[in-house]
């Protein structure tokens, strides 16, 4: 059996980060925890790229823009949504979840997703680095990991042919 997985070492990796403005209180904390993990696991500050678009509806678009220009090992989508009052929620999480699942099957490089979807303020706040974590964090993580194991799998050796 043959076993690929990706490390989590970052030395050399080249990193974008899409951030929505929308909810900012909230998506900058995800930002500050993104960025402090990509650092500490070895990634140069120089070769941290961060993108603002207006809100989470907007990330997709720039995420994939971002994606196919190349320059990335990988990419994350950073952005907060909170249900509130209005049905708004509904559409702007779905049609990002959406997005940056079609983002990522579309790049050539790693995609994560660091949205969060939450009923209150309180919530997103506890969920950004307050109490319970911070997705920022988890998503860069997850985009390390990801970035490694593509590069991983682009080495799989092709079959031997039978003499
Ligand atoms: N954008 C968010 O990032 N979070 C939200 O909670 C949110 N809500 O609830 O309205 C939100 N709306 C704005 C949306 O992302 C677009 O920027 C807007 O619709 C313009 O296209």
């Amino acid at each position: 059996m043959n076993f690929y997985e990706g490390s989590l070492v970052a030395t050399g990796l080249k990193v974008g980060l899409v951030v929505a403005r929308f909810n900012s209180l909230v998506t900058e904390q995800l930002l500050l925890g993104a960025a402090d993990v990509l650092r500490r696991h070895g990634v140069k500050d120089a070769d941290i790229d961060v993108f603002r678009c207006p809100g989470t509806f907007e990330l997709s678009s720039l995420l994939r823009r971002v994606a196919r220009s190349g320059r990335y090992d990988a990419v994350v989508a950073l952005g907060a949504v909170i249900r509130g009052g209005t049905p708004h929620f509904e559409y702007v999480a779905g049609e990002a979840t959406k997005g940056v699942a079609q983002v990522a099957l579309e790049a050539e490089c790693a995609v994560s997703m660091g949205i969060l979807t939450c009923d209150t303020m309180e919530q997103a706040l506890e969920r950004a680095g307050v109490k319970a974590g911070n997705k920022g964090a988890e998503a860069a993580v997850a985009a390390i990991e990801q970035a490694n194991v593509l590069r991983e799998a682009g080495k799989v050796p092709s079959p031997r042919r039978a003499e």
